[in-house]
């Protein structure tokens, strides 16, 4: 029985956040705002479909998507990439794979001490987030 990411999640630490956004591309002046956001998750899980809801107060990114299913997924208001995009379980971890023009893309999701771990990789850089559940 997989674990539950339900929940609202305020961000607590955002590492080489910088990295990863150049290697989608982002150009200079929307990196140097988006490195000063404390994002939020709203994850809604029903069994194996999903909503995800990344918040800030500069731009949102929303996907819904269901496990081991692929969906054509358009990182709107991010790099604006089309990508086909699968999530799977890799035990209880959620292992994203986004195939596009960019190699090695994806992310990965885990729970840790009820904190939510979010690794996005592209090409050779990962950002490593961490969430805490919302007071
Ligand atoms: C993760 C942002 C930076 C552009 C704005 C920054 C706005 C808030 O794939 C993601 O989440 C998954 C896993 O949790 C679920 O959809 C999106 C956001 C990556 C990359 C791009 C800078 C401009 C940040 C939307």
């Amino acid at each position: 029985m997989p674990v539950d990411y339900s929940g609202t999640w305020n961000m607590l630490s955002n590492d080489n956040f910088e990295g990863y956004m150049v290697a989608i591309n982002i150009d200079f002046a929307t990196r140097k705002i988006a490195g000063l956001l404390k994002t939020q998750k709203v994850i809604r899980q029903d069994g194996d479909s999903f909503t995800m809801k990344t918040l800030s107060t500069f731009r949102n990114y929303s996907s819904s998507f269901k496990i081991g299913v692929e969906f054509d997924e358009v990182t709107q208001g991010l790099d604006n990439r089309k990508c086909k995009s699968v999530v799977n379980w890799v035990g209880d971890k959620m292992v994203c794979v986004q195939k596009g023009e960019k190699g090695n893309r994806g992310w990965t999701h885990w729970i840790e001490d009820d904190q939510l771990y979010l690794d996005l990789y592209c090409e050779d850089q990962v950002c490593q987030q961490i969430y805490e559940r919302k007071p």
